[in-house]
């Protein structure tokens, strides 16, 4: 097969990894911290999580172990969407494996979770490793969005670990595949099975975070990637002088993204969904305001400028999210009769005389694209998929509206000609960033740390992440410790919470305070492509969200 120059480059690539995984492995150790308790709901979780509730939290130290190097058998779940290093997370986990004992395997399980279910695996050797090192994708083993839910799906699990002799399952993937992992750990403990259960915090959209997970791996390659783009976007918009450029960018809840994004790049304006929520900003509230600086741009003969919206603003602006949730009833209730309605047409008529008088009305009053994107199949957590409705284009159609308006008022003087973009797909499956591909082995090479102390129930941590890598600490966290309960599908259930942008916290406030400006003067930053070789204040930065947080 082929290879492009910068892959083969990057096969050579060796991983910064903390100093204390650097040790001879009989010389690290474990140092537990005191018992832990969930984030809330504690009484109901203690009782969900029987065996596996409020462990303490555990980090690597210097010290003698007789663990480290006996002869395991591990199998490793990728779970949903793409992010860049999950082949590096594999990669810790296979050196450290065999670091320790070259007796030991690892089975990649295929297509994601279903591959556990249903036992469909491959073994990994060292020709099959290397060849994915430091490469962006998932293609290594695939990956899948099934949720491991009925009690059929869990004793299969079981029967799979049991088949393989497996000593551990790790679970590489966002909030739900990581409380799925605690799931399937305490499922296990309670069969009287001895086999592990670790994950790893994997999501572009960077919202499994928390006091001891800094950040999901994959945010930094994809943010740089996009901002990047936009930064490139940025550029020809100052020199053509004559688009709007309106770019939705990924993120399937939480605005980390796009924020990350703002910082880098300094567009004309930015979006934020929580905010929306917090100030119950309706769709017409939003497009004045891109009219305002639009209208004050025309008036300094700037015909052009930058909108960056998050993907799942459509779900935090508050007349969409009550139309949203009555979709998602009606369409759950009445699913049989829904799936008799033949074209949008009839669908249209049909929900017509089933939505509430307020939803029927924002129903049709949305162009018909966008009424057919939200009657679009849910994914399988019953979500929205919000990457395939065209909240970009509902925005400038709604925009050029109100600006002809303000035009025969007297109020716009400019010209208004607007562009559509869509980064999400382009930028999960890069190479990852040398921070990422540092951070993913970092990951694997705990996972393979926590499996040999013999716990269960944890998920990966690598912290202090804006310090050079060798002074990065590495442990463990208890999964029921990020948990609470929430309300999913009509019931109560365990989660781990997701991390929205907080309006308090440092990245927003520092977007905030410059917006202002940036809104009416041109204030473009471009911060070009991801550099994998040359001076460190160039390769090796984290994103400008990690950096903001830590300073508080
Ligand atoms: P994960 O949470 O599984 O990492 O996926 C995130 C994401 O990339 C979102 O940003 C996006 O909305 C969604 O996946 C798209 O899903 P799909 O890959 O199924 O089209």
């Amino acid at each position: 097969m082929e290879i492009s120059a910068l892959q083969k480059a990057r096969y050579a690539y060796a991983p910064k990894l903390p100093a204390i995984l650097t040790s001879p492995l009989a010389e690290i150790a474990v140092e537990f911290g005191k018992p832990t308790e969930s984030l809330a709901d504690q009484a109901d979780l203690r009782q969900l999580f029987k065996h596996s509730y409020g462990k303490p939290v555990a980090k690597f130290v210097k010290g003698k172990s007789d663990k480290n190097g006996r002869k395991l058998t591990v199998g490793v779940i990728l779970s949903g969407g793409q992010a860049p290093g999950g082949h590096n997370v594999i990669a810790g986990i296979y050196d450290g494996l065999k670091k320790g004992n070259k007796a030991s395997k690892l089975y990649g399980f295929l297509g994601g979770p279903s591959g556990l279910t249903d036992n469909k695996t491959i073994e990994i050797n060292d020709p099959m490793m290397d060849e994915f090192r430091n490469t962006g994708g998932f293609d290594m083993i695939g990956s899948g969005r099934t949720k491991i839910e009925t009690p059929e799906q869990f004793a299969a699990s079981l029967e799979t670990a049991k088949k393989l002799g497996l000593d551990a399952v790790v679970v590489i993937g966002g909030d739900d595949s990581n409380t799925n992992a605690a799931l399937l750990a305490e499922y296990f403990t309670a069969q009287g099975s001895s086999v592990q259960v670790v994950g790893c915090p994997k999501t572009i959209d960077g919202d499994l975070k928390n006091e001891h997970i800094e950040t999901s791996f994959g945010f930094d390659t994809a943010c740089k990637t996009y901002s990047e783009v936009i930064g490139n976007i940025e550029r020809d918009a100052n020199s053509a002088k004559k688009y709007w450029h309106f770019i939705k960018l990924m993120g399937r809840s939480a605005s980390h993204i796009t924020l990350e994004c703002a910082l880098q790049t300094q567009p004309s304006i930015c979006l934020v969904s929580e905010e929306v929520e917090a100030k119950a900003l309706s769709l017409s509230a939003i497009v004045d305001q891109i009219c305002d600086s639009v209208a004050k741009r025309a008036a300094n003969n700037e015909n052009y400028g930058v909108v960056l919206i998050p993907e799942g603003l459509v779900e935090f602006v508050p007349e969409m999210k009550k139309l949203i949730a009555e979709l998602n009833d009606l369409m759950a209730h009445h699913a049989d009769e829904f799936a008799k309605l033949s074209g949008f047409e009839a669908q249209a008529i049909w929900l017509s005389k089933h939505l509430s008088k307020e939803s029927g009305s924002v129903m049709a009053a949305l162009p018909s694209e966008i009424g057919k994107q939200l009657l679009m199949d849910r994914d399988p957590h019953g979500n929205v998929q919000v990457s395939r409705i065209d909240t970009e284009k509902l925005l400038i159609g709604m925009v050029e509206a109100k600006l002809a308006g303000m035009k025969k008022a007297g109020a716009y003087v400019g010209k208004f000609s607007a562009l559509a973009h869509f980064f999400g797909y382009e930028g999960r499956c890069a190479f990852p960033s040398n921070f990422d591909a540092d951070y993913c082995y970092a990951l694997g090479f705990s996972a393979f740390l926590l499996i040999a102390a013999g716990l269960t129930g944890y998920i990966s941590s690598v912290r202090n992440l804006v310090a050079p890598a060798a002074q990065w600490l590495a442990g463990g966290v208890p999964l029921t410790m990020m948990m609470n309960m929430e309300q999913r599908h009509g019931s109560k259930k365990p989660v781990i919470r997701k991390a929205l942008v907080e309006l308090d916290g440092a990245p927003f406030r520092t977007f905030a305070a410059k917006r202002a400006e940036w809104a009416v003067k041109t204030s473009f930053l471009y911060p070009g492509a991801i550099q994998y070789y040359g001076p460190t204040e160039v390769c090796d930065q984290p994103t400008k969200t990690l950096k903001l947080e830590h300073l508080k």
